[in-house]
């Protein structure tokens, strides 16, 4: 029951939503910020002066989430990834990543939820944000499924060398850049193999679009930009310098975050990848 009241908060919670409707018209009438000024003056990274990237001591508690991942490793929350507040995390992956007000509400209250606690008075480890099929689900980008490799703060490196590989496209600077196909071929391979070699594999609709909604930050939060996410990814440190590619006064709004998120989930192909499908379950050694 609480996975589903969760969802249906997620696609009926009005007030949530027009206070996002009422975000995205105000980004289009507002100037964005100026280059250099996104990350707002007082916070960690302003003017890309990011905290000193430290990465985990044993013991410290990581997760399936690089962006998560990456604000422990340089302080923004506890560097053990440990006693992290709802509340907290609502106001730092705003100022850090520039997601707008309503969603970065949204998504620690769903977290909370998922977690059976309390949004304004607990606190949780970065781990417990693994619970299966909760967030976390099969067929990731960065991660092998749970049955494979229970430990999801796990990075699957080949993973993420063949998505940063992939890119197709180029900015302006000639600077390799990751586009909505792009992401969405790589998650058709991804969702094809992980069904085909894991006997566990379960992929409900909405983890579907939630998996294409985590995947959607690659190209709007980091721009798609190849030299960044190979930091980002592989070893989850923020780029010195770094700012977010939002620049809209009010942040991402889910509204807007939409449009990427549904024309990724729209170009992914599992078809296009049957054969490689089947390649890779007679290479699993131990058919699980
Ligand atoms: C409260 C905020 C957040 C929570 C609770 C959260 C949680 C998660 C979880 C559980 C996963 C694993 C999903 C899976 O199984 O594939 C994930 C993946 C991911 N998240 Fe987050 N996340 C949050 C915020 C963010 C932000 C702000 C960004 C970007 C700036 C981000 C980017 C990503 C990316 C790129 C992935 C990898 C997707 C994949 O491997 O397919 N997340 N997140
Ligand atoms: C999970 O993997 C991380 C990264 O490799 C490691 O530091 C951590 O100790 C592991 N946790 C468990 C419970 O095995
Ligand atoms: C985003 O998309 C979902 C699924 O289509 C929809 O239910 C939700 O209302 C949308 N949110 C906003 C703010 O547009
Ligand atoms: C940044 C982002 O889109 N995070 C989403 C990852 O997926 C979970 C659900 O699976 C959402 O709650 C997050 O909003």
């Amino acid at each position: 029951m609480g996975f589903f009241s969760s969802v249906s908060n997620f696609f009926f919670d009005a007030r949530i939503m027009s206070w996002d409707v009422l975000l995205t018209l105000l980004n289009l009438v507002r100037r964005k910020r100026r280059i250099g000024h996104v990350t707002p003056e007082g916070h960690p990274g302003y003017g890309g002066h990011w905290p000193e990237f430290r990465p985990p001591h044993e013991g410290d508690s990581r997760c399936s989430c690089p962006a998560l991942n990456a604000m422990a490793n340089h302080g923004i929350v506890a560097r053990s990834g440990r006693g992290i507040s709802f509340v907290e995390l609502n106001h730092q992956i705003r100022t850090t990543y520039n997601f707008g007000p309503s969603f970065c509400s949204y998504v620690p209250h769903f977290a909370a939820r998922m977690l059976k606690k309390s949004y304004s008075k607990d606190t949780f480890d970065l781990e417990e944000l693994d619970l299966h099929n909760g967030i976390e689900h099969d067929g990731s980008l960065f991660r092998l499924d749970t049955a494979l490799e229970p430990n999801q703060s796990v990075k699957h490196i080949p993973f993420i060398e063949e998505m940063l590989a992939s890119a197709t496209g180029k900015d302006k600077e000639g600077r390799d850049i990751i586009t909505s196909k792009d992401v969405s071929r790589i998650l058709g391979k991804r969702r094809a193999v992980a069904r085909a070699v894991n006997s566990e594999f379960s992929l409900s609709f909405f983890h579907k679009i939630f998996g294409s909604a985590n995947s959607s930050t690659l190209l709007t939060i980091f721009g798609g930009r190849v030299d960044d996410l190979n930091s980002i990814l592989l070893h989850e440190r923020i780029p010195d310098g770094w700012e977010s590619r939002v620049r809209q006064p009010y942040g991402l709004t889910m509204m807007h975050f939409n449009k990427t998120v549904l024309a990724v989930e729209f170009g992914v192909r599992e078809k296009d990848w049957a054969e490689a499908a089947q390649e890779a379950k007679r290479n699993s050694a131990a058919p699980i």
